[in-house]
């Protein structure tokens, strides 16, 4: 139901004489800018805001708590921004950010561009200063022109200037979140906008309760057909799961299609668990083999960006870096302008992807004939023989620990808590978690996505522990962590079973540089030695660790998931251990270097 949360007001003296009477109230119903926004949000099944405080939006942070939104408060913008971006992938509703003008705008600028670049659906809502003003150039507070600034980094931007629009406002950056190919939207609501006061019943119906905000968007038939068929030729078929897959929340029909069709497949970074890591299909350990040899590759839910070395050049078997491998492609997303951005698509399947796999499976019918036996031995060898040499590696017990063996612990622990969300962030540690730590579950791997960005950590982490009420597992490189560690403070004020365990070699990368010159500075890429990360957790009441050991790291991790409090575990790892860029070397101009 509808509920405006209107302010009285009442003239004193007319508060004076019905108290004096104790007769019936004659009150004026007005409400105004702060509640007719919460009500819309509320109205659209929000229930959570991340944010930061400040003017002009500190009492709409406390009116939106008064009013029974969930407002959890943090330390810098950029990791309320995260924060609502990844509540956005896992829920599939808009998560929200609130920020005051100028700087804090800023701040959530960078997740907003973030969310948007990784299609996850998010608004940024920023209060903004005196229209008047800015426009005038006249040096107001915090002066800037947010929404010009914003528009080229979001997939819409609105700004609202009467109190009677809010309702249009906040309908029109839903629908532009989570339609289509999701994204990230602005929302600018100068300050003069929140006091403005509007009459009760004006208000309530000023406000729009969203009817199908992401509607299906169903495939064509013929492209479902010229698909399959493509598939049902193949010799070497792949199916590759992105995370606009895992976004889709089609896991049963994803999980379906793959085992009736018996196509081996590998998921990308964020779709790991859309079927368990453990599963016969998975190629995710025979990745080199895979991409080149494949003939048919059919992507769900993934571009062929940079993460996929733009479905060309020599990981796709190429002659040269650009060439093409020679793969037809198939290519299932929500956005039609995506087939052919990299190399030619041979069968686009348009729509949702829930829409888009059922169909599918239904056009799999009882003829299907898997892919030859030989395809899929091949893989099997493959993969056995890594996952074998990967069990050798994480067997052994080095002094110090390595990023193996402590990973080797990570991995069990993951293990024996499925349902734990795993956030993942660093170079080396981001790479070796990735292919250590197995996942069994969808949506549970959340970590640095389209953009590989640094920072993401704690506010991912405080969005998965809020929006699942699960156990969260944050594997932190030392310099990732860095980005957003004054968060631990957010995870102890609100109590959320956050274990972070910072992978720490003592630097970016690795902690043995030094300064070519014998001079007094540091490396740029070495931190202060044996940094003991684990008392900034102390600092704000949690649990603070310092592990030396694979055995420590085990007791603490399970001491952390046993009580659930926030635990920081600093676990030292070797500081020669680590690449340049972990896997991605090869994208420095100069150190091309392994
Ligand atoms: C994978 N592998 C495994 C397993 N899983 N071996 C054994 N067991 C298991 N379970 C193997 C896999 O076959 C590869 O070996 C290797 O491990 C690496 O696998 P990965 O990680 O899937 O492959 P790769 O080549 O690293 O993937 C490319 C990539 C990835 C671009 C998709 O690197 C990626 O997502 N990178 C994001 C990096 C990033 O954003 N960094 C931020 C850095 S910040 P082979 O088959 O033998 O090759 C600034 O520096
Ligand atoms: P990854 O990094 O895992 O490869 P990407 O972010 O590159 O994944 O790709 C995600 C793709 O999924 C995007 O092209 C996006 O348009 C698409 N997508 C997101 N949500 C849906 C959906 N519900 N239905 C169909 N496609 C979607």
């Amino acid at each position: 139901m509808e509920s405006v949360t209107a302010t009285r007001k009442e003239t004193q003296s007319q508060a004076a004489a019905d108290k004096a009477s104790a007769g019936p109230t004659t009150v004026q119903q007005e409400t105004d800018g702060f509640h007719l926004l919460i009500d819309a949000l509320k109205q659209n099944g929000i229930d959570t805001i991340f944010g930061l405080p400040g003017i002009p939006i500190t009492d709409l942070t406390r009116k939106a708590q008064a009013a029974g939104l969930r407002v959890i408060s943090f330390r810098h913008e950029q990791n309320a921004g995260y924060a609502a971006s990844i509540a956005g992938f896992m829920t599939q509703k808009p998560g929200i950010c609130l920020t005051v003008s100028a700087p804090g705008f800023l701040n959530g600028l960078t997740a907003l561009a973030n969310a948007t670049t990784n299609c996850f659906p998010m608004i940024l809502i920023s209060g903004s200063s005196e229209r008047e003003i800015v426009d005038l150039q006249q040096g107001d507070y915090e002066e800037m022109d947010q929404l010009a600034i914003a528009k080229p980094l979001a997939k819409a931007a609105f700004r609202v200037l009467h109190a009677e629009d809010i309702g249009i406002g906040v309908a029109r950056a839903i629908r532009a979140a989570v339609s289509g190919r999701p994204g990230g939207v602005y929302l600018d609501l100068p300050a003069k906008l929140f006091p403005q006061a509007v009459d009760a019943a004006t208000g309530r119906n000023s406000l729009i309760r969203v009817v199908d905000p992401a509607p299906r968007q169903i495939p064509s038939e013929q492209s479902v057909m010229r698909a399959v068929e493509l598939l049902q030729n193949a010799k070497r078929p792949l199916i590759i799961l992105g995370k606009g897959a895992a976004y889709a929340q089609a896991d049963a029909d994803i999980r379906a299609l793959v085992e009736k069709t018996g196509i081996p497949y590998l998921p990308m970074a964020m779709a790991k668990g859309l079927l368990p890591d453990t599963h016969d299909l998975s190629a995710a350990a025979a990745r080199s083999y895979v991409l080149p040899e494949a003939d048919v590759v059919m992507l769900i839910g993934a571009r062929l960006n940079w993460l996929l070395s733009h479905g060309k050049g020599k990981t796709w078997g190429g002659a040269s870096p650009k060439a093409w491998g020679g793969q037809k492609f198939i290519q299932v997303d929500i956005s039609p302008t995506e087939a052919d951005s990299n190399v030619r698509i041979d069968a686009p399947v348009v729509g949702d992807i829930g829409s888009c796999v059922s169909a599918m499976l239904k056009a799999v019918d009882s003829k299907w004939r898997k892919p030859p036996e030989d395809w899929l031995t091949a893989i099997a060898e493959r993969k056995n023989k890594n996952v074998a040499k990967m069990a050798e590696t994480l067997a052994k017990n080095p002094t110090p620990m390595n990023f193996h063996s402590a990973l080797a612990v990570v991995r069990d622990i993951v293990k024996a808590n499925p349902d734990a969300m795993l956030v993942n962030e660093g170079a080396n540690a981001l790479d070796f978690t990735r292919s250590i730590v197995d996942m069994y579950k969808p949506r549970k791997r959340l970590d640095v996505g389209t953009w590989g960005v640094m920072g993401i950590g704690m506010g991912f982490s405080i969005a998965a522990a809020v929006v699942s009420g699960q156990q969260v597992i944050a594997v932190e490189g030392d310099s990732a962590f860095g980005f957003s560690g004054m968060e631990v403070e957010t995870i102890c004020r609100y109590n959320l079973p956050v274990c972070i365990v910072i992978l720490n070699n003592n630097g970016v990368y690795r902690g043995d540089e030094v300064n070519p010159t014998g001079g007094a500075d540091p490396s740029p890429l070495v931190f202060v030695k044996d940094a003991r990360y684990e008392k900034l957790m102390e600092a704000f009441g949690g649990v603070g660790v310092h592990a030396t050991t694979p055995a420590a790291l085990r007791t603490a991790m399970e001491e952390a998931v046993r009580s659930r409090r926030p635990t920081l575990i600093n676990a030292i790892i070797d500081e020669r251990a680590g690449t340049e860029s972990g896997r991605i070397t090869s994208l420095n101009p100069t150190a091309k270097k392994k």
